[in-house]
Protein backbone atom coordinates (compact mmCIF):
# COMPACT_ATOMS: atom_id res chain seq x y z
CA UNK A 1 0.00 0.00 0.00
CA UNK A 2 1.41 3.30 -0.99
CA UNK A 3 1.12 6.32 1.62
CA UNK A 4 -1.08 7.81 0.11
CA UNK A 5 -2.97 4.86 0.37
CA UNK A 6 -2.62 5.05 3.78
CA UNK A 7 -3.43 8.02 5.17
CA UNK A 8 -6.83 7.84 2.73
CA UNK A 9 -7.59 4.65 4.93
CA UNK A 10 -6.71 6.85 7.78
CA UNK A 11 -8.95 9.77 7.28
CA UNK A 12 -11.92 7.03 6.42
CA UNK A 13 -11.48 5.92 9.69
CA UNK A 14 -11.61 8.98 11.15
CA UNK A 15 -14.86 9.74 9.61
CA UNK A 16 -16.57 6.47 10.70
CA UNK A 17 -15.52 7.40 14.20
CA UNK A 18 -17.26 11.05 14.11
CA UNK A 19 -20.21 8.76 12.95
CA UNK A 20 -20.92 6.60 16.01
CA UNK A 21 -21.77 7.83 19.87
CA UNK A 22 -18.90 7.51 22.01
CA UNK A 23 -18.21 8.51 25.94
CA UNK A 24 -15.04 8.15 27.88
CA UNK A 25 -15.33 5.02 30.65
CA UNK A 26 -12.13 6.01 31.91
CA UNK A 27 -9.63 8.28 32.39
CA UNK A 28 -5.96 7.98 34.24
CA UNK A 29 -3.22 10.45 35.06
CA UNK A 30 0.00 9.45 36.21
CA UNK A 31 1.65 12.17 38.54
CA UNK A 32 5.38 13.01 38.87
CA UNK A 33 7.14 13.88 42.55
CA UNK A 34 9.84 15.59 43.02
CA UNK A 35 11.34 17.68 46.02
CA UNK A 36 14.77 19.03 45.18
CA UNK A 37 15.65 19.64 41.74
CA UNK A 38 19.38 19.35 39.97
CA UNK A 39 20.39 22.75 41.29
CA UNK A 40 19.29 21.52 45.25
CA UNK A 41 16.32 24.12 45.19
CA UNK A 42 13.17 23.07 46.59
CA UNK A 43 10.11 22.43 44.86
CA UNK A 44 7.57 22.46 47.33
CA UNK A 45 6.98 21.95 50.90
CA UNK A 46 9.95 19.84 52.63
CA UNK A 47 7.89 16.28 53.63
CA UNK A 48 7.40 15.76 57.36
CA UNK A 49 10.63 12.91 57.67
CA UNK A 50 13.01 15.49 55.96
CA UNK A 51 12.25 18.46 58.36
CA UNK A 52 14.68 16.50 60.48
CA UNK A 53 18.36 17.50 59.29
CA UNK A 54 19.58 14.44 60.45
CA UNK A 55 17.65 11.95 58.66
CA UNK A 56 18.79 13.74 55.16
CA UNK A 57 22.50 13.48 56.44
CA UNK A 58 21.89 9.76 57.12
CA UNK A 59 20.58 9.66 53.43
CA UNK A 60 23.65 11.69 52.10
CA UNK A 61 26.21 9.65 54.13
CA UNK A 62 24.74 6.29 52.42
CA UNK A 63 24.67 7.64 49.31
CA UNK A 64 28.40 8.49 49.22
CA UNK A 65 28.91 5.18 51.01
CA UNK A 66 27.51 3.48 48.02
CA UNK A 67 29.36 5.32 45.13
CA UNK A 68 32.67 4.93 47.01
CA UNK A 69 32.17 1.41 47.43
CA UNK A 70 31.09 0.74 43.78
CA UNK A 71 34.31 2.47 42.16
CA UNK A 72 36.18 0.41 44.89
CA UNK A 73 34.40 -2.51 43.15
CA UNK A 74 35.49 -1.79 39.78
CA UNK A 75 38.71 -1.36 40.70
CA UNK A 76 39.36 -4.72 41.97
CA UNK A 77 37.03 -5.88 38.90
CA UNK A 78 40.04 -4.03 36.71
CA UNK A 79 43.02 -5.39 38.82
CA UNK A 80 41.69 -9.05 38.43
CA UNK A 81 40.30 -9.31 42.29
CA UNK A 82 36.41 -9.24 41.33
CA UNK A 83 34.22 -11.13 38.87
CA UNK A 84 31.96 -8.41 36.74
CA UNK A 85 30.59 -5.67 38.67
CA UNK A 86 27.15 -3.54 37.76
CA UNK A 87 27.74 -0.36 39.02
CA UNK A 88 24.66 2.03 40.44
CA UNK A 89 26.71 4.78 39.50
CA UNK A 90 24.09 7.91 39.34
CA UNK A 91 21.26 5.83 40.58
CA UNK A 92 22.16 5.91 44.30
CA UNK A 93 18.96 7.95 45.33
CA UNK A 94 16.99 5.03 43.75
CA UNK A 95 18.72 2.61 45.74
CA UNK A 96 19.21 4.06 49.10
CA UNK A 97 15.59 6.03 48.97
CA UNK A 98 13.89 2.88 48.56
CA UNK A 99 16.14 0.67 50.97
CA UNK A 100 15.93 3.47 53.74
CA UNK A 101 11.99 3.21 53.49
CA UNK A 102 11.65 -0.55 54.17
CA UNK A 103 10.96 -2.15 57.70
CA UNK A 104 12.93 -4.25 58.43
CA UNK A 105 10.32 -7.20 58.36
CA UNK A 106 9.86 -5.99 54.73
CA UNK A 107 11.44 -8.38 51.88
CA UNK A 108 13.52 -6.97 49.39
CA UNK A 109 13.86 -8.73 46.11
CA UNK A 110 16.67 -6.59 44.19
CA UNK A 111 18.36 -6.98 40.68
CA UNK A 112 22.52 -6.85 40.61
CA UNK A 113 22.35 -3.02 40.68
CA UNK A 114 20.93 -1.73 44.06
CA UNK A 115 24.17 -2.42 46.65
CA UNK A 116 22.79 0.92 48.19
CA UNK A 117 19.10 -0.57 48.58
CA UNK A 118 21.05 -3.62 49.98
CA UNK A 119 23.62 -1.99 52.63
CA UNK A 120 20.33 -0.06 53.67
CA UNK A 121 18.87 -3.46 54.66
CA UNK A 122 22.02 -4.51 56.47
CA UNK A 123 23.78 -6.33 53.66
CA UNK A 124 27.64 -6.13 54.28
CA UNK A 125 29.87 -5.03 51.81
CA UNK A 126 31.76 -7.78 52.69
CA UNK A 127 29.38 -10.26 51.63
CA UNK A 128 28.34 -8.56 48.48
CA UNK A 129 32.29 -8.64 47.59
CA UNK A 130 32.11 -12.42 48.37
CA UNK A 131 29.07 -12.17 45.79
CA UNK A 132 30.70 -10.44 42.85
CA UNK A 133 33.84 -12.34 43.56
CA UNK A 134 31.43 -15.83 42.70
CA UNK A 135 31.57 -17.23 45.93
CA UNK A 136 27.70 -17.63 46.63
CA UNK A 137 27.70 -18.16 50.59
CA UNK A 138 27.78 -13.98 49.63
CA UNK A 139 24.14 -13.96 49.21
CA UNK A 140 23.58 -15.78 52.91
CA UNK A 141 23.50 -12.73 54.08
CA UNK A 142 23.34 -12.28 58.49
CA UNK A 143 21.56 -9.71 58.75
CA UNK A 144 18.09 -9.68 56.16
CA UNK A 145 17.90 -13.45 56.54
CA UNK A 146 14.24 -13.48 53.96
CA UNK A 147 15.47 -10.53 51.77
CA UNK A 148 16.43 -12.63 48.21
CA UNK A 149 19.65 -13.17 46.76
CA UNK A 150 20.50 -10.86 43.74
CA UNK A 151 18.54 -12.09 40.43
CA UNK A 152 20.43 -11.81 37.54
CA UNK A 153 17.63 -13.25 35.23
CA UNK A 154 15.99 -10.15 33.70
CA UNK A 155 12.53 -10.01 35.83
CA UNK A 156 11.99 -13.41 36.82
CA UNK A 157 12.21 -12.25 40.58
CA UNK A 158 8.80 -10.13 39.70
CA UNK A 159 6.66 -13.19 40.35
CA UNK A 160 8.79 -14.26 42.92
CA UNK A 161 7.90 -11.03 44.53
CA UNK A 162 4.41 -11.33 43.86
CA UNK A 163 4.41 -15.02 45.58
CA UNK A 164 6.12 -13.45 48.63
CA UNK A 165 3.65 -11.02 48.88
CA UNK A 166 0.61 -13.53 48.59
CA UNK A 167 1.99 -15.12 51.59
CA UNK A 168 2.60 -12.35 53.75
CA UNK A 169 -1.01 -11.29 53.24
CA UNK A 170 -2.63 -15.12 53.62
CA UNK A 171 -0.93 -15.11 56.97
CA UNK A 172 -2.44 -11.68 57.42
CA UNK A 173 1.00 -10.05 58.21
CA UNK A 174 1.79 -6.38 57.96
CA UNK A 175 4.77 -6.68 55.85
CA UNK A 176 5.44 -5.86 52.08
CA UNK A 177 7.43 -7.01 49.53
CA UNK A 178 9.76 -4.69 47.75
CA UNK A 179 10.39 -5.87 43.92
CA UNK A 180 13.37 -3.65 42.46
CA UNK A 181 13.67 -3.61 38.46
CA UNK A 182 15.06 -1.97 35.09
CA UNK A 183 12.97 -0.03 32.68
CA UNK A 184 14.03 -3.17 30.04
CA UNK A 185 12.36 -5.60 33.02
CA UNK A 186 8.98 -4.24 32.55
CA UNK A 187 9.30 -5.43 28.74
CA UNK A 188 9.42 -8.91 29.68
CA UNK A 189 6.14 -11.08 30.06
CA UNK A 190 7.27 -12.15 33.93
CA UNK A 191 6.40 -8.41 34.45
CA UNK A 192 3.21 -8.22 33.21
CA UNK A 193 2.06 -11.55 34.81
CA UNK A 194 3.45 -10.33 38.28
CA UNK A 195 1.44 -6.85 37.97
CA UNK A 196 -2.05 -8.29 37.08
CA UNK A 197 -1.44 -11.12 40.05
CA UNK A 198 -0.84 -7.89 42.51
CA UNK A 199 -3.48 -6.32 41.28
CA UNK A 200 -5.98 -8.94 41.43
CA UNK A 201 -5.07 -10.25 44.62
CA UNK A 202 -4.19 -6.76 45.75
CA UNK A 203 -0.88 -8.03 47.27
CA UNK A 204 0.94 -6.17 49.44
CA UNK A 205 3.69 -5.21 47.25
CA UNK A 206 5.55 -2.55 46.18
CA UNK A 207 7.41 -2.42 42.66
CA UNK A 208 10.22 0.12 41.80
CA UNK A 209 11.24 0.78 38.27
CA UNK A 210 14.41 1.74 38.41
CA UNK A 211 14.54 3.61 34.85
CA UNK A 212 18.35 4.21 34.07
CA UNK A 213 17.03 5.07 30.34
CA UNK A 214 19.14 2.17 29.36
CA UNK A 215 18.98 -2.19 28.79
CA UNK A 216 22.91 -2.39 28.13
CA UNK A 217 22.63 -0.87 24.53
CA UNK A 218 19.11 -0.78 24.08
CA UNK A 219 17.79 2.78 25.08
CA UNK A 220 14.12 4.15 27.01
CA UNK A 221 12.99 4.95 23.43
CA UNK A 222 13.26 1.69 21.76
CA UNK A 223 12.28 -0.11 25.26
CA UNK A 224 8.16 0.65 24.97
CA UNK A 225 5.97 3.14 22.70
CA UNK A 226 4.58 4.06 26.30
CA UNK A 227 4.48 7.73 27.15
CA UNK A 228 5.74 6.48 31.11
CA UNK A 229 6.70 3.25 32.20
CA UNK A 230 4.25 3.97 35.22
CA UNK A 231 1.34 3.61 33.28
CA UNK A 232 1.60 0.20 32.66
CA UNK A 233 0.57 -0.58 36.21
CA UNK A 234 -2.99 1.09 35.42
CA UNK A 235 -3.37 -2.05 33.10
CA UNK A 236 -3.36 -3.87 35.71
CA UNK A 237 -5.22 -1.99 37.79
CA UNK A 238 -2.49 -0.91 40.24
CA UNK A 239 -1.57 2.60 41.32
CA UNK A 240 1.86 3.87 38.99
CA UNK A 241 3.37 7.42 39.57
CA UNK A 242 6.71 8.81 38.47
CA UNK A 243 9.45 10.16 40.66
CA UNK A 244 12.65 11.86 40.45
CA UNK A 245 14.96 9.25 40.91
CA UNK A 246 17.92 11.44 41.67
CA UNK A 247 15.81 12.85 44.31
CA UNK A 248 16.63 10.86 47.38
CA UNK A 249 13.60 12.78 49.42
CA UNK A 250 11.28 12.20 46.59
CA UNK A 251 11.80 8.57 46.48
CA UNK A 252 11.99 8.20 50.00
CA UNK A 253 8.89 10.54 50.81
CA UNK A 254 6.93 8.17 47.90
CA UNK A 255 8.25 4.78 49.27
CA UNK A 256 6.62 5.73 52.76
CA UNK A 257 3.39 6.49 51.03
CA UNK A 258 3.26 3.31 48.73
CA UNK A 259 4.96 1.22 51.80
CA UNK A 260 2.33 2.43 54.64
CA UNK A 261 -0.49 2.00 51.78
CA UNK A 262 0.83 -1.96 51.21
CA UNK A 263 0.79 -2.22 55.20
CA UNK A 264 -2.61 -0.82 55.92
CA UNK A 265 -4.20 -3.67 53.16
CA UNK A 266 -4.50 -1.21 50.69
CA UNK A 267 -2.50 -3.01 47.73
CA UNK A 268 0.27 -2.66 46.04
CA UNK A 269 2.19 0.21 43.92
CA UNK A 270 3.98 0.80 41.01
CA UNK A 271 6.50 3.53 41.01
CA UNK A 272 9.65 4.76 38.51
CA UNK A 273 11.92 6.21 39.28
CA UNK A 274 13.78 8.29 36.82
CA UNK A 275 17.16 7.86 36.91
CA UNK A 276 20.34 7.62 34.64
CA UNK A 277 22.87 4.88 34.69
CA UNK A 278 25.67 6.82 34.25
CA UNK A 279 28.45 4.30 34.08
CA UNK A 280 28.90 1.25 31.48
CA UNK A 281 26.02 -1.96 31.90
CA UNK A 282 28.66 -4.04 33.48
CA UNK A 283 31.91 -4.18 33.63
CA UNK A 284 32.20 -6.73 30.64
CA UNK A 285 30.49 -3.14 29.07
CA UNK A 286 32.08 -0.29 27.27
CA UNK A 287 28.77 2.04 26.96
CA UNK A 288 31.12 4.54 24.35
CA UNK A 289 30.22 1.99 21.98
CA UNK A 290 26.49 3.08 21.59
CA UNK A 291 26.09 6.45 23.90
CA UNK A 292 27.57 10.15 23.03
CA UNK A 293 29.58 11.91 25.42
CA UNK A 294 27.09 14.46 25.13
CA UNK A 295 24.34 12.61 26.59
CA UNK A 296 26.53 11.97 29.27
CA UNK A 297 27.55 15.11 29.51
CA UNK A 298 23.96 16.00 30.07
CA UNK A 299 23.24 14.10 32.64
CA UNK A 300 26.01 14.43 35.12
CA UNK A 301 24.36 17.68 35.79
CA UNK A 302 21.60 15.44 37.50
CA UNK A 303 23.82 14.09 39.95
CA UNK A 304 21.62 12.78 42.86
CA UNK A 305 24.58 13.58 45.40
CA UNK A 306 25.68 16.99 44.33
CA UNK A 307 21.81 18.27 44.79
CA UNK A 308 21.76 17.00 48.01
CA UNK A 309 25.22 18.31 49.06
CA UNK A 310 24.69 21.43 47.27
CA UNK A 311 21.23 22.02 49.96
CA UNK A 312 22.65 20.21 52.76
CA UNK A 313 25.78 23.12 52.66
CA UNK A 314 23.03 26.30 51.85
CA UNK A 315 21.07 25.08 54.84
CA UNK A 316 23.88 25.25 56.96
CA UNK A 317 24.41 21.00 57.85
CA UNK A 318 27.31 20.49 55.99
CA UNK A 319 30.24 21.64 55.70
CA UNK A 320 33.70 20.79 53.14
CA UNK A 321 35.11 19.51 56.71
CA UNK A 322 31.87 17.28 56.66
CA UNK A 323 32.70 15.75 53.53
CA UNK A 324 36.21 15.17 54.10
CA UNK A 325 35.98 13.16 57.14
CA UNK A 326 32.92 11.01 55.82
CA UNK A 327 35.40 10.09 53.08
CA UNK A 328 37.73 9.16 55.03
CA UNK A 329 35.57 7.19 57.52
CA UNK A 330 33.51 5.38 54.49
CA UNK A 331 37.13 4.74 52.97
CA UNK A 332 38.88 2.85 55.66
CA UNK A 333 35.19 0.51 56.22
CA UNK A 334 35.70 -0.27 52.66
CA UNK A 335 39.27 -1.02 53.02
CA UNK A 336 38.89 -3.19 55.74
CA UNK A 337 36.03 -5.01 53.64
CA UNK A 338 37.82 -5.43 50.61
CA UNK A 339 40.68 -7.35 53.45
CA UNK A 340 38.03 -9.54 54.65
CA UNK A 341 36.60 -10.61 51.48
CA UNK A 342 40.19 -11.06 50.28
CA UNK A 343 40.92 -13.59 53.44
CA UNK A 344 38.34 -15.52 52.97
CA UNK A 345 39.16 -19.36 51.33
CA UNK A 346 37.43 -19.48 47.76
CA UNK A 347 35.11 -22.11 47.85
CA UNK A 348 35.01 -25.82 46.91
CA UNK A 349 34.21 -26.26 43.49
CA UNK A 350 31.03 -28.65 44.34
CA UNK A 351 29.36 -26.16 46.28
CA UNK A 352 28.20 -25.09 42.70
CA UNK A 353 25.65 -28.01 43.40
CA UNK A 354 24.77 -26.80 46.64
CA UNK A 355 21.67 -24.32 45.83
CA UNK A 356 20.34 -25.89 42.38
CA UNK A 357 18.04 -28.08 43.88
CA UNK A 358 16.32 -29.30 47.20
CA UNK A 359 17.45 -33.16 46.26
CA UNK A 360 19.82 -32.81 43.38
CA UNK A 361 18.79 -35.19 40.32
CA UNK A 362 20.82 -37.98 39.39
CA UNK A 363 22.88 -36.76 36.94
CA UNK A 364 23.52 -33.98 38.98
CA UNK A 365 24.49 -35.75 42.01
CA UNK A 366 26.87 -37.94 40.27
CA UNK A 367 29.02 -34.77 39.03
CA UNK A 368 28.69 -33.28 42.44
CA UNK A 369 30.19 -36.79 44.16
CA UNK A 370 32.88 -36.69 41.09
CA UNK A 371 34.05 -32.88 41.92
CA UNK A 372 34.46 -33.78 45.40
CA UNK A 373 36.38 -37.32 44.48
CA UNK A 374 38.88 -34.72 42.53
CA UNK A 375 39.29 -31.88 44.37
CA UNK A 376 40.54 -34.26 47.04
CA UNK A 377 43.08 -35.61 44.73
CA UNK A 378 43.80 -31.99 44.01
C1 LIG B 1 16.08 -13.39 31.09
C2 LIG B 1 17.27 -12.59 30.70
N1 LIG B 1 17.41 -12.17 29.44
C3 LIG B 1 18.48 -11.43 29.07
C4 LIG B 1 19.44 -11.13 29.99
C5 LIG B 1 20.65 -10.30 29.58
N2 LIG B 1 20.55 -8.97 30.19
C6 LIG B 1 21.28 -8.66 31.28
S1 LIG B 1 20.98 -7.11 31.80
C7 LIG B 1 19.89 -6.82 30.55
C8 LIG B 1 19.22 -5.47 30.42
C9 LIG B 1 18.38 -5.10 31.58
O1 LIG B 1 18.00 -3.77 31.50
P1 LIG B 1 17.14 -3.09 32.61
O2 LIG B 1 16.01 -3.98 33.00
O3 LIG B 1 16.79 -1.74 32.14
O4 LIG B 1 18.13 -3.03 33.88
P2 LIG B 1 19.51 -2.22 34.02
O5 LIG B 1 20.60 -3.20 33.69
O6 LIG B 1 19.48 -1.07 33.12
O7 LIG B 1 19.58 -1.82 35.45
C10 LIG B 1 19.77 -7.94 29.75
C11 LIG B 1 18.90 -8.01 28.57
C12 LIG B 1 19.28 -11.59 31.30
N3 LIG B 1 20.13 -11.31 32.26
N4 LIG B 1 18.18 -12.31 31.63
MG1 LIG C 1 17.79 0.03 32.55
Amino acid sequence: MSHSNKSAAGSSIARRDADVHKAPVASFEIYYTQVLDQDGELQGPLPEFAQDSSKLIELYRAMVGTRLFDQKAIALQRTGQLGTYASGLGQEATFVGVGTAMRPEDVLLPTYRECGAMFARGVTMTELLTYWGGDERGMDYAGPREDFPVCIPIATHVPHAAGVAYAMKLRRQPRVAVCTLGDGATSKGDFYEAINLAGVLQLPMVLVVCNNQWAISVPRSKQSHAQTLAQKAIAAGIDGEQVDGDDVIAVHERMLAALAKARGGHGPTLIEALSYRMGDHTTADDARRYRSEQELEQQRKLDPIKRLRIYLERSGHWTAQDEEALTVERTAEIDAAVKEYLAIPPPAPESMFDFLYETLPTAYAEQCALSKRTSKDA
